[in-house]
């Protein structure tokens, strides 16, 4: 039969389970990534499973998202991961280098592997033909001790791109067309794959841009082919000997075909205050704009600012706009520089921000009360940016760099003609900044702060269940409100028990304080709950706050996993219309639990008004027994199927 490329790659990663749609396989994992707002975490994990030395063929730690400095929190967990970056065998990324999607692919991204990432944004890595996963901070520990990676097998969507890009339309609008069409739920158990005649019009950057923002999608990955346009660019970076061509064979199944026309897209946005709230830009001109931030793992490489450059080239930013500018990466920053790029874009008025994913997880740059910010960034959840009543709206560089020159949200193609871009460029290519591990880490001494405490750990789960409703939310609940980013809250992602203080913060202040009155949880939800970010922490520190099961009308899949990874039941309603039985104070009851589990039917009694409400898992045997035992945690430690034959 022939193969999609995504069937290819995953069936020669397969060490557990059947290739059936729908059913739960193990993946060998050859590559992984974390970053400092979740690494800290993972690497505590990989510390409490006991290994001496990672068992993948590269591990690398980033240090991204927490670079301000505000107290010793950050700095400290930055020492850390060095220190355990060294002890464990993995590569150091230092603050600086740049974001982790960006100089993964600059860097050490490999068509045809797997890698496994810390951060939903780890699917840019497709762009280079590889399969990118995002997963919670202990499912990436596992697999640098050697374990495999689980996921349901997916459907693949066949998106084939076709024709050439209109002046002022780029890669970002594809996403965005993709968004506008399947939604941010449309992609949940997909990997999308692209093909087309169109492909051959797309850099690898581009390509970037479009799969990072699968991940909006909900999608499991998204892929493009390893091809000659993936060749020139792995030869530009020095690493021609890493290329291997991949495509789908000929006539291969999909489950869903799509066909974006490049010259029939038009500039496009997404609204606030979601990605695919997507309009075309001349719908929305003329509304005025306070802040323009370009950047980020979607839209932060040489070509994005090279072309935000050209645009502003000779004329000043509009004098009610701050315009903020952070370059994806070292690399890009040092080859911009180089050709006076950067000088270009200063005297335009642009504020060039450290390297780093800064604005974009509010790390900064919060815009000013009820602002208007456009962003060439991948989210724009309500208060993300770190003003609550802030709107911001998701374009690419050419629609930012409009809006930056004319205090507007203005389309593009009204600024004339298209500036013409070099075709080739030769990156600056300078490694120093990432630090090699040495070939023995036995003895390197880990170092801690003061900030960084134990993870907790989860109880097993009791046969009979007692929780109070904690609280009922909408449709498409976000991590981010679940557990906040920003500066504020970010330094406490290594002590879970000061973190805990901002659950749920955004949506209800006094969540923390019923969930300690109540003593045991349940949340009651929507759709797609848990939509957005990799973050554990969005289980981990509910779950130290006693949260014990979520009742949702569907899951997100990496939020389904984490909370499946820290003893958190994630069940959904078996009739949606229940939903609406559920208030906040309510007592409830499991009885019978283990017996519930396993017949996958679960009666909740409502105590007090003596109903009872149907409820559903999706969980395969082995999620069941890692609920049961508590978590992956200690799931993990009892078991000997990790490869990790050096388990202390
Ligand atoms: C994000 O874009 O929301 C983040 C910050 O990169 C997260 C990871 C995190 O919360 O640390 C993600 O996308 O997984
Ligand atoms: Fe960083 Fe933003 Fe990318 Fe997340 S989405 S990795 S915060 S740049």
């Amino acid at each position: 039969m022939p193969d999609n490329l995504t069937y290819k790659i995953l069936k020669k990663h397969l060490v557990d389970g059947e290739m059936k749609k729908g059913s739960e396989i193990g993946l060998r994992i050859d590559q992984t990534l974390t970053q400092d707002a979740t690494g800290t975490m993972a690497y505590l994990q990989l510390e409490a499973l006991g290994i001496e030395k990672v068992q993948t063929e590269l591990s690398v730690s980033y240090v991204d998202h927490n670079t301000l400095q505000n107290g010793f929190e950050n700095a400290d967990d930055h020492r850390y991961l060095q220190s355990a970056a060294a002890r464990f065998g993995v590569w150091y990324s230092r603050p600086g280098n740049g974001i982790c999607h960006q100089v993964h692919l600059e860097r050490f991204g490999v068509p045809g592997k797997t890698l496994l990432g810390s951060d939903s944004h780890t699917p840019t890595a497709g762009g280079l033909g590889m399969i990118g996963i995002g997963a919670g901070g202990l499912d990436v520990a596992v697999a640098m001790a050697g374990g495999p990676f689980y996921i349901t097998v997916p459907e693949v969507i066949k998106v084939n791109l076709v024709g050439n890009f209109s002046p002022w339309v780029g890669a970002k609008d594809v996403i965005l067309e993709l968004l506008r069409r399947l939604s941010v739920k449309g992609g949940v158990g997909k990997v999308i794959e692209y093909d087309g005649s169109g492909l051959e019009n797309l850099t690898v950057p581009e390509r970037a841009t479009i799969a990072n923002m699968g991940a909006e999608l909900g999608a499991t990955s998204s892929i493009f082919p390893s091809d000659t346009v993936t060749k020139k660019f792995l030869k530009a970076q020095g690493r021609e000997k890493d290329w291997q061509p991949f495509e789908a064979d000929l006539r291969a199944d999909y489950d869903h075909e799509i066909t974006i026309a490049l010259d029939q897209l038009e500039p496009l946005a997404a609204a606030p205050h979601s990605p695919d709230k997507v309009i075309p830009i001349r719908e929305i001109s003329s509304v005025k704009v306070d802040q323009v931030a370009v950047g980020s793992c979607t839209n932060g490489s040489y070509q994005d600012l090279r072309l935000l450059a050209e645009i502003m080239k000779g004329r000043v930013v509009h004098p009610g706009v701050s315009l903020v500018v952070a370059p994806g990466s070292r690399q890009v920053l040092i080859s911009l520089t180089r050709e006076g790029v950067i000088e270009e874009l200063i005297r335009s008025g642009a504020r060039i921000l450290e390297t780093a994913c800064g604005p974009c997880i509010g790390m900064g740059q919060a815009p000013p009360s009820g602002a208007v910010s456009v962003r060439t960034f991948n989210r724009n959840f309500a208060g993300r940016s770190g003003t609550a009543d802030a709107s911001v709206y998701l374009t690419g560089p050419a629609a930012a760099a409009a809006a930056a020159l004319q205090g507007e949200i203005t389309d593009p193609r009204e600024l004339g003609d298209f500036p013409s871009l070099p075709e080739e460029y030769a990156p600056v290519i300078d490694d120093r900044m990432i630090i090699a591990p040495p070939a023995d880490g036995g003895d390197m001494k880990i170092i801690r702060g003061p900030n960084i405490k134990p993870v907790p750990l989860n109880k097993p789960v009791p046969e009979k269940i007692q929780i109070r409703v904690l609280l009922v939310v909408e449709d498409n609940i976000t991590t981010d409100h679940i557990m906040p980013g920003g500066s504020r809250v970010l330094p406490l992602r290594s002590n879970i028990e000061a973190l805990s203080e901002y659950v749920f913060a955004p949506l209800d202040s006094k969540f923390s304080d019923r969930a300690r009155e109540y003593g045991s949880g349940l949340i009651v939800a929507g759709e797609n709950y848990g939509q957005g970010s990799s973050r554990e922490h969005a289980a981990l520190a509910p779950m130290a706050l006693g949260v014990k099961a979520v009742v949702a009308k569907s899951f997100a899949r990496i939020h389904q996993a984490n909370l499946v990874n820290f003893g958190i039941l994630p069940l959904t309603f078996s009739e949606p219309v229940d939903y609406e039985k559920l208030t906040v104070g309510d007592e409830l009851q499991i009885d019978n639990v283990s017996e519930q589990l396993k017949s996958k039917r679960i009666i909740i009694e409502h105590v007090e008004g003596n109903y009872a409400i149907e409820a559903e898992h999706q969980l395969s045997l082995r999620q069941l027994k890692i609920v049961k035992e508590g978590g992956l945690l200690n799931y993990t430690r009892s078991q000997s199927g990790l490869s990790g034959q050096n388990k202390r």
